[in-house]
């Protein structure tokens, strides 16, 4: 009697933490990214995970990795495809592979500044590319600013055309990228962003393009001596939560979630903004800095109409369309 009694204790303890235990986990968000804490990624992050705490009364906790700590990009985006990992920040640009019309935020040479974009991507074309992101297994939440992307390498000054002849330059997993920059001379290697460091200190690759906040919280400036100024394309980054994970969510949980995550996204571009300036200052104290003339950037510009033209038949002209009427 008491053995049985013993055993059917024991069995409803177990049955009660590991319900209780589930409980807890559910609410429980992993939420990874690639950048380091100090960088404006990080402290966007910060912000998200005071603010679903705040509006959660602590039910929601954030746990946050930094450095690519849960994998690079793609293979968080995998993650939450499969409900491995709960949320995460990735470059619009090597979600491709799940959504190939994100490509569109890579053309270049489309936006002359950050509002501009911010009206794009926060408007109806922005959000139904988030949208469309669903059915994928992902959902996009909001847009972050990385910024505009300008390029570094340890060879020499690019001021012209022919000065990128035979740079290795690591890109984003992204055939846009390999494209643009082959087609402008260089020798363009898609690369992790979470491998880069080491590839640039070692010399696998020259240089890397980035926007200026970036170049500097990812410390580049210590092994490469060149800054040009080419602003050649306005990268975002997205907010994504696992699929599986928001279906389990309620009404309001949801509704948390997104209030925070635009909070986040408000504070984040505010800080990328007044970074850029900052950032260019510091590393112009640490490297090389030098701008395009008119003439050559229009030989860039060049180039680039080749890769928008491709562009247009890999994705649609209608979408393009669609872009360039919100633009
Ligand atoms: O989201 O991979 C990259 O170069 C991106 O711009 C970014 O810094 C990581």
């Amino acid at each position: 009697k008491s053995i049985l009694a013993i055993t059917i204790g024991t069995t409803l303890t177990i049955g009660s933490i590991s319900a209780s235990a589930q409980d807890v986990n559910s609410r429980i968000i992993r939420f990874g990214y690639g950048l380091n804490q100090d960088s404006k990624q990080g402290r966007a992050v910060q912000t998200f995970t005071e603010e679903v705490n705040r509006l959660s009364d602590g039910k929601f906790k954030v746990k946050s990795f930094a450095n690519a700590l849960l994998g690079n990009e793609i293979q968080m985006q995998n993650a939450l495809i499969g409900g491995a990992q709960e949320m995460m920040i990735t470059s619009t640009s090597s979600l491709i592979g799940i959504d190939k019309k994100f490509a569109i935020w890579d053309l270049p040479f489309m936006f002359k500044d950050g509002p501009e974009a911010d009206k794009v991507l926060d408007g109806k074309f922005g959000q139904a590319m988030l949208d469309g992101l669903e059915k994928h297994g992902v959902v996009g939440l909001v847009y972050w600013e990385n910024g505009f992307r300008d390029l570094t390498n340890s060879k020499r000054p690019i001021k012209t055309m022919d000065d990128l002849n035979s740079v290795k330059l690591r890109v984003m997993q992204n055939p846009m990228y390999l494209e643009l920059f082959n087609q402008m001379g260089a020798n363009a290697i898609p690369m992790a962003f979470s491998e880069l460091f080491t590839a640039l200190e070692t010399g696998a690759v020259d240089g890397q393009e980035n926007p200026y906040s970036t170049i500097q919280s990812s410390k580049f400036y210590e092994v490469q001596k060149y800054l040009s100024q080419t602003h050649h394309v306005y990268s975002p980054w997205v907010m994504l939560i696992s699929k599986p994970f928001w279906d389990k969510l309620s009404n309001d949980e949801k509704t948390i979630i997104k209030k925070a995550a635009v909070i986040s996204r408000e504070a984040e571009r505010k800080d990328s903004r007044e970074q850029a300036e900052k950032s260019l200052a510091f590393l112009k104290t640490k490297m090389e800095v030098n701008s395009i003339t008119p003439e050559e950037m229009d030989k860039m510009k060049a180039s680039a109409k080749i890769v928008i033209d491709a562009q247009a038949k890999e994705l649609g002209q209608d979408l393009l369309d669609q872009f360039f009427a919100a633009i």
